[in-house]
């Protein structure tokens, strides 16, 4: 099967798996196992904040930065297709008491200018803003890049304003990659900072919060509350290191193939896509032109054996990553060729 899914779908490296079966572990929730705690450290290193926290998924590591930026009955500033409002089944509301204020963007990338004019004080009717969150890089809008300059913009502007900025940075070393900078320089700005070991990087577990050191210890507590208290996890975190030392500097072999996928992509009837916006390794296409509903396509893709999922009834999502190569790529495009035959898509245009 070539998995183009997502980059969560990537097995153990065998670097990885030895790391793991040879990790010396102790009880986590006693602050004792080495491995983890050695992983904290290199990642609030690489992420240039003072402390960092190993959580078991970026869904737990961003609801425990909401809830450590903001109060009961704040709002979140976030884009409409933040994965932090889309897919965190209601987190911030559940666990912070928040509401999400989403702004329509055209590629996932907030300005100051839109955040300013949304973030509000406290007043006797709305509810004040608490935080800004920025996905970088997006997931939904294609694996956009925030540029460096806009993120500086909206961390000093709500800095000035009193407000704080999480960063959802689960693929921020695709940002890195694409960008030349480094992870601490993009996070830098903002108070606090999420990035996952188990998506791009292909680690099988795990992400990471950074921040300030009085945070990550509250940090700490809520990631208890939430029953993340995990005990001899450095069989997970061994593989994280591996994951964080290792595979960054592979990354632009995925970023080469998605923007492969996104110009083949663009030559099949009925596919729309920009492949210069394809920075990173995220591809979104618009098949409506196709004629064949986004579900159908997904279900022949799947007889050829090309796993491929449908975002809504026009758009799809192909995600590259270290199991899939240049040939796999290939394969996957001949396959979506196929599964569209010129005709269905010449009878909609
Ligand atoms: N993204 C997953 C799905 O949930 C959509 C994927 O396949 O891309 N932030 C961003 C930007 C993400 O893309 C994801 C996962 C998360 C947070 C949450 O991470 P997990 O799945 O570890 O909770």
């Amino acid at each position: 099967m070539i998995d183009l899914r997502s980059d969560t779908v990537t097995k153990p490296t065998p670097a990885m798996r030895r790391a793991m079966a040879e990790a010396e572990v102790g009880d986590d929730v006693y602050g004792e196992d080495p491995t983890v705690n050695r992983l904290e450290t290199r990642a609030a290193e690489i992420a240039g904040k003072e402390a960092a926290l190993f959580v078991p998924t970026g869904t737990m590591g961003n609801t425990i930065a909401v809830k450590l930026l903001t109060t009961h009955g704040q709002e979140v500033i976030c884009d409409a297709r933040a994965h932090v409002t889309d897919y965190e089944l209601a987190m911030m509301a559940w666990f912070s008491g928040c509401v999400p204020r989403t702004v329509p963007t055209a590629d996932g990338i907030l300005s100051w200018e839109q955040v300013a004019r949304l973030a509000k004080p406290v007043n006797p009717y709305s509810a004040p803003t608490g935080m800004i969150e920025i996905e970088n890089t997006h997931n939904m809008c294609g694996g956009t890049v925030y540029p460096i300059e806009t993120i500086r913009e909206i961390c000093d502007g709500a800095h000035e304003r009193g407000l704080k900025v999480h960063m959802d940075g689960a693929r921020i070393f695709n940002a890195a990659a694409a960008s030349g900078l480094t992870v601490a320089e993009i996070a830098a700005p903002a108070d606090t900072v999420m990035f996952c070991l188990s998506k791009a990087l292909g680690a099988p577990v795990g992400s990471m919060l950074a921040g300030p050191a009085e945070l990550i210890a509250k940090g700490r507590l809520y990631r208890k509350r939430l029953g993340g208290g995990m005990r001899q996890a450095g069989v997970l975190a061994a593989a994280g290191l591996v994951a964080i030392e290792e595979t960054p500097l592979k990354l632009v072999e995925d970023h080469r193939n998605a923007r492969f996928l996104a110009e083949g992509l663009a030559r099949i009837p009925g596919i729309r896509i920009d492949p210069k916006k394809v920075v990173t390794n995220i591809v979104i296409f618009d098949a409506a032109g196709t004629g064949i509903p986004t579900a159908e396509i997904s279900a022949r893709l799947k007889q050829s054996g090309v796993l491929l999922n449908p975002i809504n009834d026009r758009e799809m999502r192909a995600v590259t990553h270290y199991d899939v190569d240049r040939a796999g790529c290939a394969l996957a495009l001949d396959a979506l060729a196929e599964a569209v035959p010129a005709r269905a898509a010449a009878s909609q245009l």
